[in-house]
């Protein structure tokens, strides 16, 4: 199977199990169910959950030991995009074009939809205790990381920092930093779920929260590459690509990627789809 095959089809098992895990856009309140379905079904790649079952596969555990805990995940990335679309924030009306949760819902419903997204994330990582095997203490090692992935340490402030960037004087190492919080942040708390929930030891998570890290970066960096190339809106706000220019951003993220693989090395050939994925990245058009 070449890898885009292998990705379509870890991206389908997603897909099915987080319409699965959903509530029916019938059941009332219907407004929130048909709007939470609407950004979760709008063409996401699935990155991150990916993740978590390619680090599980690494530790050679099926899909059913992570499948809720990745969904979760996902659901806290698409609670971040509608609330980063908000008037008060980004102010996107588009979002992997089409018109955003609150273009078509209103802002309250978007609001509510980013909340309720995010209390469902957590309540899917709670239901995967229900899975044979896993101990509960690796759930709730899980529950207090992804307060701490997504809290104001990192991914919301990350946020902060990101709505405060003044484009005069910005350093290099600044939007490093604020790339790791906003965007490598929930990139590491993937790989690591996975990771637990599979009884990884300390000295394997260190090993793959640098991988995350590193292949983090490197995602909002060649991010930032497409918005030029494929002309999105101009927010005004500086970015790697606008500061130091795309033949930077190239080398950059290519020596990030290099240096993500290397830190798999204790792995040696089981963490050759973790190495493939980091490389695809490189290549991602959308
Ligand atoms: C309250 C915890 C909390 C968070 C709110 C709005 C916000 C704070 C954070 C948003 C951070 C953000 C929007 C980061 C951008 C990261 C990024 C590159 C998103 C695009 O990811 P892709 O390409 O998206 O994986 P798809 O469309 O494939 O799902």
């Amino acid at each position: 199977m070449n890898f885009e095959k292998y990705l379509e089809n870890k991206k389908n098992i997603i897909d099915k199990a987080l319409d699965e895990y959903l509530p029916p856009e019938e059941k009332p309140p219907s407004i929130i169910h048909k709007a939470m379905r609407y950004s979760v079904f709008g063409g996401g790649k699935r990155i991150r959950p990916i993740l978590a079952l390619v680090t599980a596969e690494l530790f050679g555990k099926d899909i059913e030991n992570v499948i809720k805990a990745a969904c979760g995940v996902e659901l806290i990335h698409t609670f971040s995009l509608i609330h980063d679309d908000l008037p008060c924030i980004d102010n996107d009306d588009f979002r992997r074009g089409r018109p955003s949760s609150h273009k078509v819902f209103g802002e309250a419903i978007a609001l509510l939809v980013g909340d309720a997204l995010l209390v469902y994330g957590f309540d899917l990582m709670i239901k995967n205790s229900e899975v044979k095997g896993i101990k509960k203490q690796s759930i709730l090692k899980l529950l207090k990381e992804t307060s701490f992935y997504i809290g104001t340490e990192n991914m919301l402030g990350g946020q902060v920092e990101d709505i405060s960037l003044k484009n005069d004087n910005i350093k290099k190492e600044d939007l490093n930093n604020l790339y790791i919080k906003k965007t490598a942040a929930l990139i590491c708390l993937s790989i690591r779920a996975g990771a637990i929930l599979s009884g990884a030891n300390q000295r394997q998570l260190k090993a793959l929260t640098k991988y995350g890290e590193n292949i983090g970066l490197a995602f909002q960096i060649i991010d930032d590459m497409l918005d030029i190339m494929q002309d999105q809106r101009d927010t005004g706000k500086p970015t790697y690509a606008n500061k130091f220019g795309m033949k930077e951003c190239k080398s950059e993220s290519e020596r990030l990627i290099e240096e993500a693989k290397g830190s798999l090395k204790i792995f040696d050939q089981k963490a050759k789809t973790l190495k493939n994925l980091a490389d695809y990245l490189l290549t991602r058009k959308k």
